[in-house]
């Protein structure tokens, strides 16, 4: 493997190259053992049905702290002296990283890839140079931005939230950052704007005017919408659903909740939502069940691709290696005819105890590789299996004579009690769950 692959002055992952496809046999950590990009399956290769993205955060800012401890993580490209050299060391590792394993996409807040500053004329300077540092970057690369977003969450300022804060101050400032990160998105080209309110919601009910607070969430997103589009931004906003951490309650709680929201405010126009795994597990919902409700709403725009872990529920934000989890999410979206304009940014850290270089390169692999499979196994169980005409016919009563006439609203409660009076007892029909968990199973080993 090459080992002189950088993008700028410095390699920043030396010894490690262009990540291969080495198939299923290999034990090589550094291969892929089934993604293959430009495998053809159903007509698309691998890479245009997954459209993978690398989060800026987790992977160049994010340095191991937590609650009980910094950082176990000393990155080279943050020693320099200037908090600018530093933003561009990194980003030059934020490419060699995306270049080497061969991921189209990446997804950034403004604080990520610029230095934040309480200054406003500093920080749009800082975002606007970091802006032609990265266009450069993803020109040389060829890497694509998937979605852009502004971190309106970390900074005190933020703290009773920002758009929904109480004091109108915040929300005014906070649309600084909206913009900034609205005209950066623009300008490198990115297909999403994705809005996660980490502290859209609230801490103690009693304090809250909880009304008032959701209209003004909604008032925020239409001018950062119509912002948006007078600049030229054709893509798609996002709305990223998460229930609580950090705050105790938050509005965007759930796919249902997001979607009845956008709907209610006239904007299922221009917003869909940006699915994340560890978000749904923690509302009480399984991965596949919020893409569902996206799915079936017609809103289904991108996924955070991560897990949970299921003995204590919190937003570890893991990679996904759950075969399950992956196949289950591949259903909902081929069923819902592709991405489109979205994909799946992993949204996901390595470990706090994950201290080498090469584990933020096999944690991806390990995640590629997992929702490959998946699409491979949905692929399989949707186009060869039975899967689909066992579910149709568990339906067909509706499909045609009475059953399609109730469908269509022709019928009344009176008149279903003529039915039921004709039809006699209903014959009791097995829900056959072993049957298709079973099947499930037979293709996923296959
Ligand atoms: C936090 C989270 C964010 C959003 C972007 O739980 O998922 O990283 O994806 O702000
Ligand atoms: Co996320």
């Amino acid at each position: 493997m090459s080992s002189t692959f950088h993008v700028g002055q410095r390699e920043y992952f030396p010894g490690i190259g262009a990540i291969p496809f080495e198939g299923r046999e290999s034990d090589n950590p550094l291969a892929f053992k089934v993604y293959d990009a430009q495998r053809q399956i159903g007509g698309r290769s691998m890479a245009e049905h997954l459209r993978f993205a690398v989060a800026y955060w987790h992977s160049f800012c994010g340095t191991g702290q937590d609650p009980f401890g910094p950082g176990t993580r000393m990155y080279p490209w943050d020693q320099g002296s200037s908090a600018l050299a530093r933003a561009e060391a990194k980003a030059d590792a934020a490419f060699e990283f995306i270049t080497k394993l061969g991921v189209p996409y990446y997804c950034f807040h403004d604080v990520d890839l610029a230095p934040d500053a309480d200054d406003i004329g500093q920080y749009r300077d800082n975002l606007a140079h970091m802006v032609t540092v990265a266009g450069r970057l993803q020109q040389q690369t060829g890497v694509k931005l998937l979605w852009g977003t502004a971190n309106l969450f970390s900074h005190p300022r933020y703290m009773n939230g920002a758009a929904t804060n109480p004091d109108f101050a915040v929300v005014a400032r906070a649309a600084v950052q909206v913009r900034a990160a609205l005209d950066a998105t623009v300008a490198l080209g990115g297909q999403n704007y994705v809005f996660w309110g980490g502290r859209e919601g609230y801490a103690c009910l009693l304090n809250t005017d909880m009304k008032r607070e959701q209209a003004h969430l909604a008032r925020f997103l239409a001018a950062a919408r119509d912002y948006g589009r007078s600049i030229g931004f054709t893509g798609t906003f996002l709305i990223e659903p998460k229930p609580m951490e950090p705050m105790h309650h938050q509005y965007d709680f759930d796919s249902a909740t997001v979607v009845g929201f956008l709907r209610a405010h006239g904007l299922d126009g221009d917003f869909k939502l940006n699915i994340e795994a560890n978000h749904a597990t923690l509302s009480g919902h399984s991965f596949a069940h919020d893409l569902q409700v996206a799915a079936d709403a017609g809103l289904l725009g991108s996924i955070d691709a991560n897990r949970g872990n299921p003995q204590n529920g919190w937003d570890t934000d893991q990679f996904p290696t759950d075969l399950y989890d992956t196949v289950g999410a591949m259903l909902v979206v081929l069923r819902s005819g592709g991405f489109g304009h979205g994909g799946l940014n992993f949204d996901a850290k390595v470990r706090r105890e994950s201290t080498d270089p090469q584990d933020l390169f096999m944690a991806h692999i390990g995640g590629m590789d997992a929702f490959a499979r998946g699409l491979e196994v949905a692929h399989a169980l949707i186009e060869r299996s039975p899967l689909e005409g066992w579910r149709a016919e568990r339906y067909a009563s509706f499909d045609s004579g009475a059953g399609a006439a109730f469908a269509r609203g022709e019928l009344g409660l009176e008149a279903l009690c003529e039915h039921a009076l004709v039809a006699g007892e209903p014959t009791v029909r097995s829900g056959r769950q072993e049957a298709y968990e079973n099947l499930l199973n037979q293709y996923l080993l296959r």
